[in-house]
């Protein structure tokens, strides 16, 4: 084999991370060991239920029903699944606009019609539009607790009255915010709102190794209705979607929680949120358009040429589907890293001529 992991020290538009060490510590022991399977892996399957027993914690809800997912797609996937198995014939499911697009698939594969609903003008679900599009046959609504482009938190508690209004269920995805908004006065979780069902991945900002995504559920008969037999195991019956499943993300995402929660998470939401802060005020001063991060994600508007010339100099850097530049400040992402991003930002800047003052006053890192 030829080729080696990448770095990550130039990586700005990941939502995951290096590993915690004793993630990826777990990881590597519980290699072969399949939760799909757990009556022939009994002690990943008790880790499995410590995770879940946790990201409740984390989520704001006693007893959880849930289970360690791939990721966020086969969370909100298996969402949208409950929510159907919960409504009508020709059910339909109410997004924002800011949801990712794993909403997509599901709707696709779960043959669910979803309808749209257009955001306020700073990114976050518009009541009024997705009251507009619930109807009788809404089996769910979706509310976004750190959208994937700005981070923005949608209006979680008045979505879920309007849900349970509709006789529909609330999904919250909270795939990369859930590690961020214990932190912060948002009501978001399963305590604040009649929220239904949540995502939480662990292999975002929980720092877990892929794949570790969360699933949650306020009662287990929402999980529940996912149920399939497996006749042949000795375990009879199965909610998730995958049938083999990744012992390694189940016992690294149980190993990083038992370590990080709820101080260490604490304390990177206190690093995070301060580099995005700088970060902003950085971009700021120079002159340019910053969205305000909400957490810890930096949006700014940046010239086509000054972006290309940054990511031939190895930056990994994405753009919103309005063209932005933004920087997901994970842990990984330091001042010092930033600090030298903004030196070739400045330098690229004056080589287009964009006309924005570069590294002015005191004070960067
Ligand atoms: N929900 C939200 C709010 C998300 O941001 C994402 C992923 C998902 C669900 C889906 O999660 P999985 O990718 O775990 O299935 N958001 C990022 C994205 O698609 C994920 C990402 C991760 C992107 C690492 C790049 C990367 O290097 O943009």
């Amino acid at each position: 084999m030829d080729e080696s992991p990448q770095s990550f020290d130039r990586v700005l538009s990941s939502m995951c991370t290096p590993p915690h060490p004793v993630a990826r510590e777990a990881a590597e022991r519980f290699l072969a060991t399949n939760p799909g399977d757990p009556a022939s892996f009994p002690s990943v399957a008790r880790l499995e239920e410590r995770a879940v027993d946790t990201l409740g914690e984390v989520a704001g809800l006693d007893d959880p029903a849930g289970y360690v997912a791939s990721g966020g797609t086969e969370a909100n996937l298996q969402a949208v699944r409950i929510a159907r198995e919960h409504g009508r014939n020709d059910a339909n499911v109410v997004i924002p606009e800011s949801a990712h697009f794993s909403f997509r698939k599901a709707a696709d594969l779960l043959g669910v019609e979803l309808r749209v609903a257009p955001t306020d003008a700073d990114g976050r679900a518009n009541l009024d539009a997705v009251a507009e599009l619930v109807d009788a046959d809404t089996a769910g609504v979706v509310a976004v607790a750190g959208t994937t482009e700005y981070g923005r938190v949608d209006p979680v508690p008045a979505l879920a009255d309007l849900a349970a209004d509709a006789g529909a269920l609330l999904h919250v995805d909270a795939a990369w915010g859930g590690f961020e908004l214990p932190f912060t006065d948002h009501a978001w979780n399963f305590a604040d709102a009649a929220v239904d069902t949540m995502t939480v991945d662990p292999h975002k900002l929980g720092r877990a190794a892929i794949p570790a995504g969360g699933l949650l559920a306020r009662e287990e008969s929402l999980l529940e209705s996912l149920t399939v037999d497996t006749p042949y195991l000795e375990s009879r019956t199965q909610v998730t979607l995958p049938g083999t499943r990744s012992g390694a993300g189940v016992a690294s995402a149980a190993a990083v929680l038992d370590e990080l929660w709820p101080d260490g998470y604490r304390d990177q939401r206190r690093r995070i949120r301060d580099t995005a802060g700088w970060l902003a005020d950085e971009l700021d001063r120079r002159g340019y358009d910053v969205v305000d991060p909400e957490l810890s994600i930096v949006a700014f508007d940046v010239d086509t040429r000054v972006f290309e010339a940054l990511r031939d100099e190895g930056w990994r850097v994405a753009r919103t589907g309005d063209g932005e530049l933004r920087i997901v400040c994970g842990p990984h992402v330091t001042r010092d890293v930033l600090g030298e991003f903004l030196d070739d930002l400045d330098r690229r800047a004056a080589d287009v001529g964009t006309g924005h003052r570069a590294n002015p006053g005191a004070g960067s890192r």
